[in-house]
């Protein structure tokens, strides 16, 4: 399996999840400005222009974060990250689905250096609208789902490791900045930012 990806974005949750998973993959860096990798057209590896990719063994190629997390889970079912049906995977894809399309998405303006100072302000206030919603669900736990690593706490990482870069103002949520750390501190996780090196 190769995981197309670039340092320290949102390819950084399927890299966890693979190291998590134990699996056998090669990591491919793309340049995101030249859409390019090792010299070949990204383009013709995902017409989109965006990672993260899964290219299989076959050689097919699986794009959308939340699909590729689905599918590296479901390879390893016993390694818990997402349950294999019944309402405990409805409300793990719940969570998953709610930090892509709310948090992940509402990103987006503050890595446009277009974006003006007024929007940055009122786009990290949403932002915190949103983290306050996680900030509950957090609540007396030491993950998202409950008490052991899943799917969403590998992405929640990556958002709130965003977040602190861009002063999002997460020092108000406590038991965010605590599941950072926590999960900051996984072999994997600790293995995939040396191996990306980079930051967003
Ligand atoms: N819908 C895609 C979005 C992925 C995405 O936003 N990728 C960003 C990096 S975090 C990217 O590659 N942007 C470069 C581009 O769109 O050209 C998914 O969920 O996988």
């Amino acid at each position: 399996m190769n995981l197309y990806f670039s340092p320290g974005a949102c390819s950084m949750v399927p890299h966890i999840v693979l190291e998590e998973l134990g699996m056998k993959y090669e990591s491919i860096p793309v340049d995101l400005k030249a859409h390019t990798y090792g010299g070949g057209d990204f383009y013709k590896v995902n017409p989109k222009g965006y990672v993260p990719v899964l290219e299989l063994d076959n050689k097919q190629t699986v794009t959308e974060n939340l699909v590729i997390l689905q599918y590296l889970a479901d390879l390893k079912p016993e390694a818990k990250l997402l349950p294999l049906g019944g309402m405990e995977r409805v409300r793990h894809l719940e969570t998953l689905t709610f930090i892509t399309t709310e948090l992940h998405k509402s990103f987006g303006a503050l890595f446009n250096p277009k974006t003006s100072d007024e929007v940055k302000a009122s786009t990290k206030e949403h932002i915190q609208k949103r983290y306050e919603i996680v900030e509950k669900q957090l609540e007396g736990k030491d993950y998202l789902m409950g008490n052991s690593f899943a799917l969403p706490d590998a992405y929640l990482f990556v958002m709130t490791r965003w977040g602190k870069g861009m002063k999002v103002g997460l020092e108000k949520f406590p038991n965010v900045l605590k599941h950072f750390d926590r999960v900051n501190e996984r072999p994997a996780v600790k293995k995939v930012i040396a191996a990306e090196g980079g930051k967003k």
